[in-house]
């Protein structure tokens, strides 16, 4: 990653830094505050934020004022995560090149670090209550709850005792374990900057378009669910491709989202490449 985008991940890691509790915390929480920064920092390509930046800028506002909407859409991010890899969900031992939040600190403090960081997620958000801000943590809460992340790991832990069996049963879950944070986040990007309702829109449509290819893109290059790899192949670029025309028609400077969309592209080419090696 470079230029801009290399910027913005740069802007992410001091704020996601400034916004977790120090070593200050540990009179208030023990060895809490230190498992949430093990939980966020050190790892992790921080694509939700760079939406949420890239959105900024191309709804026409300053990068900068939304990076309280970056920390709290990666804090949600990390606390799915850690979440995630508890012994009663997918039970991973690693995370980002390191063990897992609960092999560190143990599973109770796990739960309590994703407790933690889903909060202050909202915290973040809220610092500053202007009406603007408002929507975005309705629009959090919404993206984070039953009908989208939490939604969406229900539908997964139901798949497997029955398998999805057309692209669109699999995309149903994907939308709420994986395109809701990803739309979520470019609508904040929109409403950080101010923008006007149909910019947020547009930001709405392009940021799960761009969730839901991530995901295909995700699935062909782990090899999971192959006997749709083509169908999710030649949707992945149908998703990208409509990205672009919505990069066309939004009011500000579009060059992270592109990049973003740009490094995508890329991406799905690897994999199907890597499809077409294996088959
Ligand atoms: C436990 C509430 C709850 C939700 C869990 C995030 C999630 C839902 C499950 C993790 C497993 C998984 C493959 C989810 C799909 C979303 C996804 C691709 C997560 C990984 O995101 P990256 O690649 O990870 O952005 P980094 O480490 O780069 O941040």
């Amino acid at each position: 990653m470079e230029g801009l985008l290399a910027e913005y991940r740069a802007m992410t890691e001091r704020a996601l830094e400034e916004a977790l509790p120090g070593e200050s915390g540990r009179d208030l929480a023990g060895v809490l505050p230190e498992a949430m920064r093990y939980a966020v920092l050190g790892g992790g390509k921080r694509i939700r934020p760079l939406v949420v930046l890239s959105s900024c800028a191309a709804a026409g506002g300053d990068p900068g004022e939304a990076l309280d909407g970056a920390c709290s859409v990666e804090f949600v991010h990390a606390y799915s995560l850690v979440h995630d890899d508890l012994p009663a969900m997918d039970d991973d031992d690693f995370r980002r090149g390191k063990p897992s939040c609960h092999k560190a600190y143990g599973e109770a403090t796990a739960i309590l670090v994703g407790d933690a960081l889903l909060t202050l997620a909202f915290e973040v958000l809220a610092r500053k209550p202007t009406a603007n801000r408002i929507r975005a943590v309705a629009e959090l809460a919404r993206a984070a709850g039953w009908r989208g992340l939490v939604g969406g790991q229900q539908l997964d832990l139901d798949a497997t005792d029955a398998r999805p069996e057309t692209l669109d049963d699999l995309e149903r879950i994907h939308l709420g374990k994986t395109a809701a944070l990803f739309e979520v986040s470019a609508v904040l990007g929109g409403l950080l900057a101010g923008a006007e309702d149909g910019v947020v829109s547009d930001l709405r449509q392009l940021g799960r378009n761009v969730g839901l290819a991530f995901q295909h893109i995700d699935d062909l290059l782990d090899a999971d669910h192959p006997q749709f790899a083509e169908e999710a192949a030649q949707r992945a670029e149908a998703l990208l491709s409509a990205s672009r025309e919505i990069l066309g028609r939004l009011p500000g400077d579009t060059e992270g989202l592109g990049e973003i969309l740009y490094l995508l592209e890329l991406r799905l080419a690897t994999a199907v490449a890597q499809e077409g090696e294996a088959t």
